[in-house]
């Protein structure tokens, strides 16, 4: 076979195989749709979770209370995302100095009614179930208006 023969094999060979990848590609593409389709068709229900978080208080240096009138605590988590029906658990951490005995607390409101309260050094762990979807905020009832979040439930 001369150089520039095997040379128009190989770009041969090079053609076939990237047309095999495509037609691949393609019916991979077609059975994820079909599979899609038959799921949304079967309106399967949504199986709960549990969702674990690990949270921590934690202080910006950069704010400078005096000057702005703000404190500098803040949650390490400023959003949680659940779908309605997940058991949360929330592990939290007041990481402040034992010494300096600066309590923190992590609250939602109505209607889920969560209120911790954690001394320095001190870890909660927090457990309820997203029984209703909506965006509420949680945040610390000492250190507004910077300690605070917002828990996203979404519809399941
Ligand atoms: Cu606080």
């Amino acid at each position: 076979m001369s150089a520039s023969n095997s040379k128009l094999m190989g770009i041969s060979i090079a053609a076939i195989s990237i047309a095999l990848v495509a037609i691949l590609v393609a019916s991979y593409s077609l059975t994820n749709i079909a599979t899609f389709d038959e799921d949304d068709e079967d309106d399967e229900r949504y199986v709960p979770q549990t969702r674990e978080i690990w949270l921590f208080s934690q202080v910006d240096e950069h704010i400078d209370e005096d000057k702005f009138s703000i404190p500098p605590d803040q949650f390490s988590l400023d959003s949680i995302v659940v779908k309605k029906g997940d058991n949360v658990k929330i592990h939290f951490y007041n990481l402040e100095p034992v010494e300096s005995q600066e309590h923190h607390t992590f609250t939602i409101t109505s209607p889920y009614d969560v209120n911790y309260d954690i001394n320095a050094g001190e870890e909660a762990s927090i457990d309820f179930t997203a029984t209703e979807s909506g965006i509420f905020d949680y945040f610390c009832t000492y250190h507004q208006p910077t300690m605070r979040g917002q828990l996203i439930i979404l519809d399941d």
